[in-house]
């Protein structure tokens, strides 16, 4: 079904005037998002969602509309949405359209790297915000908008479905990546992380989802709250480390370029232990096991989705996902090798 055009669609929502520039952002592998600027300065974000990955979008705004009233404190920038003209949270034009609109953040970027160890610490000082100002929020009322969506056991069956359904030519090209996914398995077999308390988590804290301020780099917020749901608190720390201590983007494809930079993890640990009460002793033993779990998920997932003909993340080329999963699945060996130093400075740090 042809999709309406974002300008057609802005109308829709409660905002003043219709003198607005609208500009793509290519980034993210899920959703169509748009900056809607205004006279030149960007005023707000308006995504179509992917009904492919979310099922259920009610799910998913009913989580964001029961956290913001949470996130709402003096030191943290609360995101709001902007309201239909009929007063929804969202546009929903029938079963596979869905569009929503976000206010931007003035004065506010985005890092997708970074070799600021000042960055580093901001990202860990606002992260383990967001969760202190999450745990007074009832987990019970969260459901899950994508079931099992950090679970090694699903994503391991889906990528073993995938192997018997793929083509001979393909698992060839992926021989390499195919044989790294099953020694990892094999090490993650003793994982079992059911005796750790669930939180409510952000399940998406990669660098680029964090909002600074421009002029001092001081961390404002998370935005793309889309998997807000619960998780283990190991899940949202191994996802901000594997995007701040690698330099280089998670698809790079010189591998030789993929990067563990320790000052960069231990100011990253230190921002985090400004708001890091909340965590118990047993979840931070778990946080080093993240950093090498969440770039193997993320890899796995990549590469189970190559073998199976990339359906389910944006491609802009056919061995996108192979790529993106080979530069994922080094990054995991550097995390493997720094297991004990991880264990360390935690130790030394918490
Ligand atoms: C996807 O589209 P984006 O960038 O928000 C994915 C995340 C990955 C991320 C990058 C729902 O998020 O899990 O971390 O790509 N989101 C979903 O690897 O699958
Ligand atoms: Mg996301």
């Amino acid at each position: 079904m042809e999709s309406n055009s974002p300008g057609a669609v802005l109308p829709y929502f409660s905002i003043a005037g219709n003198d607005y520039e609208i500009q793509l952002i290519s980034q993210g592998y899920i959703n169509d998002t748009y900056a809607i600027l205004h006279k030149g300065t960007p005023a707000y974000i308006l995504q179509r969602l992917n009904t492919a990955v979310f099922s259920n979008i009610d799910t998913l705004m009913q989580n964001i509309h029961h956290a913001l009233p949470y996130l709402n404190d003096e030191n943290y920038q609360q995101i709001s949405l902007i309201s239909t003209v009929d007063n929804k949270a969202y546009l929903r034009i029938n079963e596979s359209e869905y569009w929503r609109l976000m206010t931007m953040v003035p004065k506010s970027i985005a890092f997708n790297t970074t070799e600021d160890e000042g960055i580093a610490a901001e990202a860990g000082r606002i992260i383990g915000k967001f969760h202190s100002l999450l745990q007074r929020a009832p987990i019970k009322v969260f459901k899950d908008s994508i079931p099992r969506f950090h679970d090694l056991s699903l994503r391991t069956l889906q990528f073993t479905e995938a192997l018997g359904n793929t083509s001979s030519e393909q698992l060839k090209t992926a021989e390499k990546a195919i044989l790294f996914a099953r020694m990892t398995l094999d090490e993650f077999r003793t994982y079992n992380p059911g005796s750790l308390p669930l939180r409510i988590c952000h399940n998406d804290t990669k660098l680029n989802n964090i909002l600074f301020d421009k002029q001092h780099k001081k961390a404002l917020c998370l935005i793309d709250l889309d998997t807000l749901m619960k998780g283990y608190f190991h899940y949202d720390f191994g996802d901000a480390v594997r995007t701040i201590v690698n330099t280089v983007p998670e698809d790079e494809k010189d591998l030789s370029k993929i990067t563990f930079s320790e000052n960069l993890f231990e100011a990253f640990v230190d921002g985090l232990c400004e708001n890091s009460d909340f965590l118990t002793k047993a979840e931070v033993e778990y946080l080093a096991v993240g950093v090498k779990l969440m770039p193997f998920l993320h890899g796995i997932r990549a590469l189970t989705d190559y073998l199976q003909g990339n359906i389910y993340y944006k491609v802009t080329y056919e061995t996108q996902n192979l790529d993106r999963c080979l530069s994922l699945f080094a990054f995991t060996k550097k995390a493997q090798e720094h297991m004990d130093y991880m264990q360390e400075v935690i130790a030394d740090k918490f």
